[in-house]
């Protein structure tokens, strides 16, 4: 018999380990963690399988489908965008060989097991582009059919991957004798930047936001990346894995379509800074501007409307601006720096 698991990609990630935590408390399934390296030591105790592995290499992936029966993956390993355009090659192999890998095991363990494998992917506001800043300061809150014309490599496979989930919950081999509509219940967010206290940011273009916050707590100076006026939808890391747990276990019907935006919160880079400084009055934070990841900023949208996840699965922020300083980032990031 197979063992019974919730696989979790990109384990070691900055998702990974908030959700890995989470699951833990509330899901009984095991866990298997799945990462390029060995799995955080922080995380070990909150998943029963680990595997260090690839996810573009099949036969690790086909090890998996042999020895395990797979309920749900929460595939999360990706190559951000900042990093993603120093090598769009690479960053699409990752970012669309692998998820398409990761939905064929979606799909092999349903025909298998005879019941649908729910599929979490991790979208982005990076599938926006909003092709100027004047159509930026205009636009208002986007929504999900608005704007899709994304300009970094990342945006490009977050969309493409969008509609591989789509095609694979809705149309697999749809000349085929036998459907498998339903197989794969895909369901996805398009995430925004993310506010983590318990692990840094890793290529990506909205990571001055927490890179502030951390440096600030370190007594580090920060050079922020892009201008003060900068303004792109943020959420806190709990929320964003609550939103995530929240789509999971909505029920099916209640779902008007596959992919979502959610959203907490959209202050600009001088907004974080001063809100940043009210808490560490000390910190050192100016502005050196990279006029090529100010120009991918400015491509993403200053707001998107989340009310279709509001409605369908009752999405709902648990911190605003205020609040997420106040009562999550602040004290959590000083348990973290001993402060
Ligand atoms: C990135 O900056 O690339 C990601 C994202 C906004 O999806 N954090």
């Amino acid at each position: 018999m197979r063992k019974p698991i919730i696989l979790i990609t990109g384990a070691n990630g900055e998702i990974g380990h908030g959700l890995i935590r989470s699951l833990s408390q509330s899901s009984q399934t095991d866990k298997m963690g799945l990462d390029l390296d060995n799995l955080d030591k922080s995380i070990r105790p909150h998943v029963q399988e680990s595997l260090q592995g690839n996810i573009l290499d099949r036969n690790l992936l086909e090890r998996i489908n042999a020895e395990f029966e797979v309920s749900a993956i929460y595939h999360l390993a990706a190559i951000l965008s900042t990093r993603g355009e120093f090598s769009p090659m690479t960053a699409h192999d990752v970012n669309v060989g692998g998820t398409i890998n990761l939905l064929h095991l979606a799909m092999e363990q349903s025909i298998s097991r005879g019941q649908p494998v729910k599929f979490f992917f991790p979208s982005s506001i990076a599938v926006y582009g909003m092709n100027s800043l004047d159509a930026k300061n205009l636009a208002g809150p986007v929504s999900e059919d608005e704007y899709r014309h994304p300009e970094t490599i990342y945006g490009c496979n977050k969309l493409y991957c969008e509609n591989l989930g789509i095609y694979f919950s809705r149309f697999y081999k749809r000349l085929s004798a036998v459907s498998s509509h339903g197989r794969v219940d895909f369901r996805s967010i398009r995430l925004p930047g993310l506010i983590s206290t318990q692990t840094l940011p890793a290529g990506g273009t909205s990571d001055f936001a927490p890179e502030m916050i951390h440096r600030a707590a370190q007594n580090k100076p920060y050079h922020c990346f892009v201008r003060d006026d900068s303004t792109i939808p943020f959420m806190t890391m709990e929320d964003a894995i609550n939103a995530i747990l929240k789509l999971m276990e909505a029920e099916e019907d209640s779902l008007s379509r596959s992919v979502y935006n959610v959203t907490s919160f959209s202050p600009s880079a001088g907004e974080f800074r001063d809100k940043t400084l009210t808490y560490f009055p000390e910190a050192k934070i100016d502005y050196i501007i990279n006029d090529k990841r100010q120009s991918i900023v400015d491509s993403w949208p200053a707001q998107v409307d989340d009310s279709k996840a509001r409605k369908d699965w009752s999405w709902k922020p648990k911190h605003d601006f205020d609040s997420a300083f106040e009562n999550y980032l602040i004290p959590e990031i000083k348990k973290r720096y001993e402060i």
